[in-house]
């Protein structure tokens, strides 16, 4: 498979496991997760395809393990907007978060702060080039907003890193960021 059939089916898999999985034939549980039988039979794709797509992921957004029945399972590390317990335990963050967007939201996000959207949490980088390539997504001009992570643990926000690396938090006021 080349890096196009890859990404298409990563999109795919995100699509299935996040967002739409009834399109999928798929009932995850509680926790997200599916077996892993079901995503192969509910996405038509081979087990070949799918470790491709789990090992080659740029960010591991993919996480396979068994459940205690012992069947093998697969579900998103984080991205949902279907209701899950991911189940993270809270933790400490760095001291600094990145959160990279297009500049038409800068204005927005300065008078409001960070809002989750359509997704359970405001995602944030631990690093700038992240943060950089996720506002790249919009299209357009890159602005890489700072979060100051360590004022908005010390004031009672509580924070999530997802198994892929990814902060969680609620929302972020705007007292908290810099453009
Ligand atoms: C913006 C990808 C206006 C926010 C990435 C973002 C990430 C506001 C958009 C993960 C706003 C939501 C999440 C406000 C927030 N006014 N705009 N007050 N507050 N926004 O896609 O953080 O590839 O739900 O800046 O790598 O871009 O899917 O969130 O532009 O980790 O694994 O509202 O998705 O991961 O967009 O990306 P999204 P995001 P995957």
């Amino acid at each position: 498979m080349d890096h196009r059939d890859l990404v298409r089916l990563s999109k795919r898999m995100s699509l299935a496991l996040r967002h739409e999985p009834g399109r999928f034939g798929l009932t995850p549980d509680r926790g997200g997760w599916v077996p892993v039988a079901d995503l192969l039979a509910g996405m038509r794709m081979t087990r070949v395809q799918l470790d491709a797509v789990v090992l080659g992921n740029d960010k591991q957004r993919f996480a396979l393990d068994r459940g205690p029945d012992g069947v093998e399972r697969i579900r998103a590390s984080q991205g949902h907007s279907i209701p899950v317990d991911l189940g993270l335990t809270p933790a400490a963050p760095p001291d600094h978060l990145y959160h990279g967007t297009g500049r038409a939201a800068v204005d927005s996000i300065l008078a409001t702060g960070l809002h989750r959207g359509g997704r359970h949490h405001v995602h944030l980088s631990s690093d700038v080039d992240t943060a950089r390539r996720v506002g790249a997504r919009r299209g357009g001009p890159v602005v890489v907003l700072t979060v100051d992570a360590a004022a908005m643990a010390r004031d009672g926000h509580v924070f999530y890193r997802s198994a892929n690396g990814v902060w969680l938090t609620d929302a972020v006021p705007v007292d908290y960021l810099t453009a």
